[in-house]
């Protein structure tokens, strides 16, 4: 595991961890109940333990631990995080969908019980939930999107739209002609965080149709992001194709012109540009995997920024992504030490693939993906201008 130093964070929190239980203990029966010293020492071997300082009374909408899971790393429910999952999806990705559930089921989240919200500009087949819902004890529930917040705003010039999307056409560049991809580029980076289903959740992992996980998660990964005092985590960083995004860079230039105060310090912008901000070297982080905090896309800043954004018209007469979007507002607007690297999930969404490299994290994670394959230094990666902002 990528935490720093185990045995000084152990000694430091021990106090901290102690304190809090007896003060619990003596006010809240239950809580005493499931946390008995004896439960607590069994469970001591377990990484678990070392999030419980974090704690967080269990969500409300988070249903009771399933009867087969032996707990969050041994301390009942008490310890989960204010997280849910959450997959966009179309009727017709049931197979996918199913495969992708399967796969996070099995290596997380059957021990956990995290709760998942599917959204959908349509309404959600019989099929597909009765699918979903064979292969997850888990809290489900079914959005569907405004329309607002999916369909092209009629503001849009249409004309000029069209234009746009013929000459990427023309550049041979994938999802070049599709709307609909526009759309959801469009959703996934300035709405999803605000649908009512997901408002009652801080943390959120996005999650796919055909994707799969490759290692057992030997933690929590919501309950580190909590303890580490992250916002954003990934996988996998690469490069952008620039066709889709002739306009984007200098968008965000004028807008960290008009509110330098916005800029963090001690950003990521080194990941982000080669020349300190003045372009944009491609590298952001693959959306389709996240692992944030929906509080940061919810604050002032990002909405100021993706309303900036919109209001250029770019997600439709280019084809911008959400994955630059996040990945730039990430990177400029929070300070790199709040971004995360999940070395430990193994992921997979098809042509890429993280596959933790280390042998002992390889070994201690049960994966079945081959390490040789990891997308980590290959010739696509950003995992280098990753690197060498902490160097
Ligand atoms: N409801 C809905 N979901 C969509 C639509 N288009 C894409 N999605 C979902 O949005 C996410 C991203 O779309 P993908 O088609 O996987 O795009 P991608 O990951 O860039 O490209 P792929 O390599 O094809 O996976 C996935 O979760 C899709 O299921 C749509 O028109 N409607
Ligand atoms: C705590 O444990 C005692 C003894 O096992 C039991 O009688 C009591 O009902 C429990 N309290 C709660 C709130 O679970
Ligand atoms: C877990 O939480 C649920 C809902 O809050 C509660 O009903 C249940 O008793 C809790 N279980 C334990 C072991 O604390
Ligand atoms: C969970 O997070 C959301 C968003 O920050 C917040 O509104 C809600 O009160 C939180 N719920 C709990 C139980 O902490
Ligand atoms: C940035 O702002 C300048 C000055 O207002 C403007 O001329 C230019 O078109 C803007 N660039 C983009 C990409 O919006
Ligand atoms: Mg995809």
């Amino acid at each position: 595991m990528a935490l720093n130093k185990p045995g000084r964070y152990v000694l430091s929190t021990l106090g901290l961890i102690f304190a809090l239980h007896f003060i619990l203990s003596a006010t809240h029966e239950q809580y005493g109940n499931a946390t008995s010293f004896s439960k607590l020492t069994a469970a001591w071997n377990k990484e678990q333990v070392k999030y419980t300082d974090t704690a967080v009374p269990a969500h409300p909408d988070i249903a009771p631990l399933p009867k087969w899971s032996n707990g969050v790393g041994g301390v009942a429910n008490a310890t989960r995080a204010n997280a849910t999952f959450v997959m966009l999806a179309r009727n017709s990705d049931v197979n996918g969908a199913v495969q992708s559930i399967r796969s996070l089921e099995d290596r997380f989240n059957r021990d956990y019980g995290y709760p998942y919200v599917f959204l959908n500009e349509e309404p959600w087949s019989d099929e597909f939930k009765k699918r979903i819902s064979a292969v997850t004890n888990a809290p489900i529930e079914w959005g569907v999107i405004p329309h607002d917040w999916w369909f092209q705003p009629s503001w849009i010039n249409e004309e000029k739209a069209t234009e746009g999307r013929k000459k990427m056409t023309e550049q041979g560049i994938i999802y070049a002609d599709s709307v609909s991809y526009r759309n959801m580029c469009r959703f996934n980076s300035g709405f999803f965080f605000k649908h009512k289903l997901l408002l009652k959740y801080k943390w959120y992992w996005r999650v796919e149709p055909d994707v799969h996980f490759h290692c057992t998660l030997p933690f929590d990964p919501f309950l580190y992001m909590e303890a580490q005092k992250k916002v954003y985590a990934f996988t996998i960083a690469l490069y952008e194709w620039s066709a889709t995004i002739p306009t984007l860079w200098d968008t965000v230039k004028n807008f960290t012109k008009k509110y330098p105060e916005y800029v963090a310090k001690d950003n990521a912008m080194g990941f982000l540009s080669d020349d300190n901000g003045a372009g944009f070297n491609m590298c952001h982080f693959w959306s389709n995997f996240e692992i944030a905090d929906m509080d940061f896309w919810r604050g002032e800043i990002y909405t100021k920024f993706f309303e900036f954004l919109d209001a250029t018209g770019g997600f439709y007469y280019e084809r911008w992504g959400d994955a630059p979007v996040h990945s730039i507002a990430a990177g400029i607007f929070l300070p790199k030490s709040k971004i995360h690297f999940f070395n430990e999930i193994g992921y997979e969404h098809p042509p890429n693939i993280h596959c933790p490299k280390d042998d002992d994290v390889w070994k201690k994670g049960m994966c079945g993906c081959d390490p040789g394959r990891t997308h980590d230094y290959g010739p696509y990666s950003c995992q280098h201008q990753w690197d060498r902002i902490f160097q």
